[in-house]
């Protein structure tokens, strides 16, 4: 499996072999216990909360070690499992690097596919973990679609298989509502305390939507257990913020010969973090406020500021960068005229909307994220971002948009930014080469491109009709088509780099 002939897997007995400039967890790991349970250790969760959870266990020590479980992709099995659950991050600014091992997972649990023979063993075994008095925490990063709702509304998608499956099988769920709902119904039969549930995904108001998806499968399963976990569950929202792209064989291959251990775990992300939460807590928790964690009444200003412009920003150029084919965002950000546009967009038509957020200079944020985005050692691929775009762009481009055309403020940068999005969703680019669509929507959103023979107007009309995405407001605005549609049309003549210099050229820009 080595990437390096030489080197020596990770694991509790090869922990000597790190060199010592990689820091080791300030506390003693022999005696942490697990009292949180997550789901979805992806790359996101091992560069943030958990680095967060390791900062907290060395300024206040406590039985705060993770169990993270996995419903879906990747299998911890082969990564985090072999290593005893440990795994290095490491924080990238230009040239230099900061590596630190994280030691607060303490376990991990991967539940493979129904078809799977050891499929219900594991699910057992992980309800049972989640179900148990000891986990006192449970947090959640599952990506936007994990969330099983319709992002247009919110409300939990009652076609989704995986719901149709755990409304028919509530004790073996599939989906994370189900996961959930299934813990919270079994501490209750049991009378173990509910733990503090904790989104981390940048889903608008994540506790909140969890909250639905999960009250919205209770209804149909049991009306009773509905009532009770309305009542007594606490589901608290969350603003996240770091930038991890997955993580290459290339980074794992360096770490390697830079270190002489291979590290199946490895993260890689920038040094930038942030994380508020929502402050409703009975509960201990860790103690992430001493790690830098803000806790809050209302979450909701940091999270729209950060969603609008952070991913604002993302979300506006990634699809540009694919049809422009730029592979990373530094690329993006690199090319004369994308920051420009960025910038231009933001301060224009996203920050008048913007509600006022305390302790934040709004001018200075823009402007170290725009740094924080051009940061070249960072990989983050434009069709990572792109991915699953249909869950992302309401937040993001979306309802700045209506905020801006409530205010009669400009928005011809962020239409600009939805355009490249049919375009991309539509699989084609300007030269007629096929793109990857990665996204649930994307056999819908590629007949439609196939569908419009190469006509904006209609490829615009087909895609405004998925109410799932787009509501019913915007394609009610003639106006607001024609703009798209006009985007659209310069999108499928050049690429979209010059797309974007001749809007700056031009009086829109
Ligand atoms: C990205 C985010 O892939 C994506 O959707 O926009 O993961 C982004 O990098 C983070 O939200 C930054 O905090």
């Amino acid at each position: 499996m080595g990437s390096d002939a030489q080197s020596i897997r990770l694991g509790t007995s090869s922990l000597d072999l790190l060199p010592a400039s990689v820091r080791r967890p300030g506390y003693d790991r022999t005696r942490l216990t697990p009292g949180m349970l997550h789901l979805g250790v992806g790359a996101f969760h091992r560069c943030h909360q958990a680095e967060y959870t390791d900062d907290a266990l060395e300024s206040a020590f406590g039985p705060w070690g993770i169990v993270g479980v996995n419903l879906r992709a990747p299998d911890l099995g082969s990564t985090l499992g072999p290593q005893g659950g440990l795994y290095c991050r490491e924080l990238r600014d230009g040239s230099q690097t900061d590596r630190r091992l994280i030691g607060a997972m303490v376990d991990t649990i991967s539940v493979p596919g129904p078809d799977q023979a050891s499929h219900h063993a594991t699910l057992k075994r992980a309800l049972d973990k989640a179900s148990s008095a000891a986990i006192g925490v449970v947090t959640l990063t599952v990506t936007e679609k994990g969330y099983c709702h319709i992002p247009a509304t919110g409300e939990l998608d009652l076609d989704h298989p995986d719901i149709r499956h755990d409304i028919a099988n509530p004790q073996s769920p599939v989906s994370v509502p189900g996961f959930v709902l299934r813990m919270l119904a079994r501490r209750l039969q049991s009378g173990t305390p509910l733990p503090a549930l904790i989104s981390c995904d940048n889903v608008p108001d994540n506790g909140s939507t969890l909250r639905n998806s999960v009250l919205g499968l209770a209804a149909k399963i049991d009306p009773v257990l509905h009532d009770r976990v309305a009542r007594e569950a606490h589901f608290a929202n969350t603003m996240v913020d770091r930038i991890v792209p997955a993580t290459r064989p290339e980074d794992i291959a360096a770490f390697a010969s830079q270190t002489g251990v291979e590290d199946l775990g490895l993260v890689v992300g920038e040094p930038f973090r942030m994380w508020v939460l929502e402050d409703r807590f009975d509960g201990p928790l860790p103690a992430w406020d001493r790690a830098g964690a803000l806790f809050v009444r209302d979450v909701a200003p940091y999270e729209i500021l950060k969603m609008r412009v952070v991913n604002g920003i993302q979300s506006n150029l990634c699809q540009l960068g694919v049809l422009s084919g730029l592979e990373f965002m530094s690329d993006v950000m690199a090319k004369d005229g994308f920051a420009q546009f960025a910038e231009q967009t933001i301060a224009r038509e996203v920050v008048p909307n913007l509600p006022p957020v305390a302790g934040i200079d709004v001018p200075a944020y823009i402007a170290e994220t725009i740094v924080r985005l051009r940061n070249p050692a960072l990989k983050h691929r434009t069709q990572q971002i792109s991915t699953d775009g249909s869950q992302k762009i309401k937040q993001r481009l979306l309802e700045p948009l209506r905020a801006g055309l409530r205010a009669g403020t400009p928005c011809d940068g962020l239409l600009l930014g939805i355009a490249g999005w049919m375009q991309y969703a539509s699989g084609r680019d300007s030269a007629g080469r096929k793109i990857e669509v990665n996204d649930p929507f994307a056999e819908r959103t590629q007949a439609i491109g196939t569908a419009s023979g190469g006509d904006a107007g209609t490829l615009v009309d087909g895609m405004l009709e998925i109410d799932g995405i787009f509501g019913f407001d915007l394609r009610a605005d003639a106006a607001i088509r024609a703009r798209l549609a006009a985007d659209v049309a310069r999108l499928q003549k050049q690429p979209a780099l010059f797309v974007i210099r001749d809007f700056l050229a031009s009086d829109r820009g």
